[in-house]
């Protein structure tokens, strides 16, 4: 059975330096919990750094930690204080986090922290790779470890990669900014399937890689050129019956067993019968919303005085990266609006804001879950939030109320929460004021739909099918895979060939021949391909035919000298060498004026955009346009197009990148299957790249050998990579 191994920054254990010893401890976040699972299942390792520097370690205490991990199926990579300074505080906290969480002003744009970036992750690549068999799995986590798939596919291809962001992948514009922006998305495309936790995301990042490096993206599939990659949402759940399970037992805990924070909460409602609480619970950071939170909190005690007194909001802070700038002026920020609120509005038995910065014990967490009759979830930007998850899971009775930002990814599950745009202050104090006056039936009605979603759609249930959604690629890349040409086939191939006495060669020519240019006019033959041709029609067993979607002019000026055969505009023109050209269709252009006008007006308005005219056709060319308006604006085009062309008998075709409107009924197929009806042939090979070619694919004998130029489904027999895989075997068939 195949493994699966998990890659990410922290271990799932943390560890304690005792007296003469290390002891390990499990981490108790929900990764941890949802992956620990799989790894000890699928027999693999976790792969991660321990959480001390190295330099605060002898030899031997690694060796001893090594030693303990191993126990644990858990890898360590040792990072050097400088290194965890510069690849994690530095390129990830300072670089990445600002820039994904739309805090482009706080990014540091530090060279020594690309560069240490860049050494650890191959560091974490380079003990994946001491560990990691052909057919096993690699699931790699979080935005620390971009470069990470790349660095371990370009020496495994055989092993599946998944990666998943916990974080939110930014709109192009964003994006853009980084000056290191190709590399951490070509990092990315390493993986076989990546996940995020909502669509948007995944659009954002199709969007960066169409516009950065151009790649075709059709429905969640990414084409490269020898592999495809698949993009998927997956929302991340919660640990749902640890929170419920925890909720229900304290639930049943006697008055006298129950924790001092618990007291404490019991002892506020006890003042008065109609007293509540609001909850919330975030890590310092600028992206959680915590100043904007305070401020909707007072302008709600400002609108509805009668609630002062009688609601609190207990904020528990937890800190974090706080030897950074920002996180330092965000806590005096938070530290000042809290003395200021309270100052203002509290008395001797009521203080509004109950702030704890630090962090409490889980127990002590499920108490403020179960306790507070409302969660207010504020941030302006959030991966997921996984708070909001764990306060449905708590509310074992179904009463209680979230109230949750827009801008939290969770927020797609929460259709029956009270939905806030966190810049709204005004917004929030009347959200407030909904959740505190909402009727109990209304309150239970919302939450059990929340809870049954929440409870479905758990951890494992998240990380199994992002498990199932890396053996569905795993299939789909072997099939895609499964008519490249081998060795062996090519071996057949020549073989076949040079038996042959007489041999027909078909040679599309855009894509096939020559890689795509951004001008059309610019593709013309290079010298390779010039001496690859000769060497071809140099042998008198030899028909090579030229089978192209262009006009005649242009192909007859560029292979004219050749002994070749010409097919130009899909099969309406035939030249055979030595001859003029004759129409192997009679055909008229009379509908043109009728199509021109309309493609014209899509010209005008797509920049980028032109239109090519053929003897017989109309072609509308949109590679150069930006990528999206082109494939929305291609999508129109045939809309328009279809109704005209059905009554004009013409053929709407795409191509790569190009709409192509022509006389129906003329193809590829047609063409080449008229061109054999002359003469017998014992060998007949036939390469093109894209949906044009399929025709003479799907025309020709069986006993043709097709081949397909790209990794798409296809009716030819075989597929090779690229442009350069084409030449090679021409190059051996020239020596034939
Ligand atoms: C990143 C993304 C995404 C908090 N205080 C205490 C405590 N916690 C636990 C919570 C929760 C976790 O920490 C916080 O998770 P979030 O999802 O809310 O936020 P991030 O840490 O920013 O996580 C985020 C997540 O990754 C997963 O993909 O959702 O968007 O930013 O589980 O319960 N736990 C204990 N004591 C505390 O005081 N025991």
């Amino acid at each position: 059975m195949s493994k699966i191994h998990i890659v990410s920054n922290r271990l799932p254990l943390s560890i304690q330096q005792e007296e003469n010893s290390f002891s390990l401890a499990p981490s108790v976040g929900g990764l941890a919990t949802g992956m620990r699972s799989i790894y000890k299942e699928y027999g693999g390792k976790w792969i991660g750094w321990p959480g001390l520097a190295k330099d605060d370690l002898t030899e031997d205490e690694i060796l001893e930690i090594d030693d303990k991990l191993v126990d644990e199926d858990c890898l360590a990579v040792h990072l050097s204080k400088e290194e965890i300074n510069l690849y994690y505080e530095g390129f990830s906290n300072n670089v990445i986090w600002p820039l994904f969480h739309y805090f482009a002003q706080f990014i540091d744009y530090n060279h020594d922290y690309w560069e240490a970036y860049k050494k650890v992750n191959h560091k974490f690549a380079q003990k994946v790779l001491e560990v990691v068999d052909d057919g096993d799995i690699v699931w790699i986590h979080d935005y620390q470890l971009l470069l990470v798939p790349e660095l371990i596919k370009s020496v495994k291809p055989n092993v599946t990669i998944g990666f998943f962001l916990h974080i939110p992948f930014p709109s192009f514009e964003v994006f853009r900014i980084l000056p290191w922006r190709n590399e951490l998305i070509k990092g990315m495309l390493g993986a076989d399937l990546i996940g995020f936790h909502t669509y948007d995301y995944e659009r954002h990042f199709f969007s960066s890689v169409r516009r950065l490096l151009g790649y075709e993206i059709s429905f969640n599939e990414i084409h490269l050129e020898d592999r495809i990659i698949l993009a998927d949402a997956f929302p991340m759940g919660i640990d749902y019956d640890k929170f419920e399970n925890m909720a229900k037992e304290i639930a049943h805990k006697p008055l006298s067993e129950r924790s001092d924070l618990h007291r404490e909460l019991e002892k506020y409602f006890l003042v008065s019968p109609d007293r509540k609480l609001i909850l919330s619970i975030d890590r310092l950071d600028y992206t959680k919303g915590i100043p904007n939170r305070l401020h909707a909190f007072e302008k709600f005690l400002i609108k509805y005085p009668e609630f002062r007194n009688k609601v609190s909001l207990i904020m528990l802070v937890v800190p974090s990266r706080d030897e950074v700038e920002q996180y330092k002026l965000l806590k005096s920020e938070v530290d000042e609006l809290v003395g200021r609120i309270n100052g203002q509005y509290g008395g001797v038995n009521y203080t509004p804001v109950w702030y704890f910065y630090r962090s409490l014990p889980f127990e002590n967490l499920i108490e403020l879950y179960s306790t507070s009759d409302v969660a207010l979830i504020t941030p302006v930007r959030d991966g997921m939030n996984l708070v909001a998850k764990e306060y449905i899971a708590s509310r074992i009775n179904q009463s209680g109320v979230l109230i949750i930002s827009e801008m939290a990814g969770a927020v797609k599950e929460m259709g029956e929460a009270i939905i806030i745009n966190p810049n709204n202050e005004a917004e929030i104090a009347d959200s407030i004021h909904q959740a505190l006056t909402m009727s109990m039936e209304e309150q239970k009605r919302r939450m059990r739909y929340l809870q049954d979603r929440i409870r479905r759609y758990d951890v494992f249930k998240w990380s199994r099918e992002f498990i199932k959604g890396m053996k569905k690629v795993e299939k789909l890349q072997h099939n895609l895979l499964a008519k490249r040409i081998t060795p062996t086939v090519s071996r057949e191939l020549v073989e076949h060939f040079s038996k042959a006495k007489k041999r027909a060669i078909f040679l599309d020519y855009d894509g096939t021949l020559v890689d795509f240019k951004n001008d059309p006019q610019a593709a013309s033959p290079d010298a390779e391909l010039h001496k690859l041709i000769t060497a071809l029609e140099k042998n008198e067993k030899n028909t090579v035919t030229i089978i192209s979607g262009r006009d005649r002019e242009t192909l007859e000026r560029w292979l004219g000298d050749h002994k070749v055969n010409l097919i130009v505009e899909h099969g309406v023109w035939l030249k055979k060498i030595g001859e003029d050209w004759q129409m192997l269709h009679n055909i008229s252009s009379s509908w043109k004026p009728t199509i021109r006008p309309i493609l014209e007006s899509f010209v005008d308005r797509t920049p980028g955009t032109f239109i090519e005219e053929k003897n017989y056709s109309l072609v509308w060319h949109y590679r150069n346009s930006e990528p999206e308006q082109g494939e929305l604006r291609a999508n129109e085009l045939k809309d328009e197009l279809r109704e005209m062309t059905a009554n004009h008998n013409l053929e709407i075709m795409e191509g790569n990148k190009v709409i192509e409107v022509k006389a129906g009924g003329i193809n590829k197929g047609v063409a080449a299957m008229r061109f054999l009806s002359d003469t017998q042939y014992d060998s007949i090979i036939a390469l093109g790249d894209d949906w044009t070619d399929e025709y003479m694919f799907r025309e020709l004998p069986k006993s043709a050998y097709t081949i397909k130029v790209g990794m798409k489904k296809t009716e030819a027999a075989y597929k090779v990579e690229s442009v350069k895989s084409v030449r090679n075997l021409l190059k051996e068939l020239g020596k034939n």
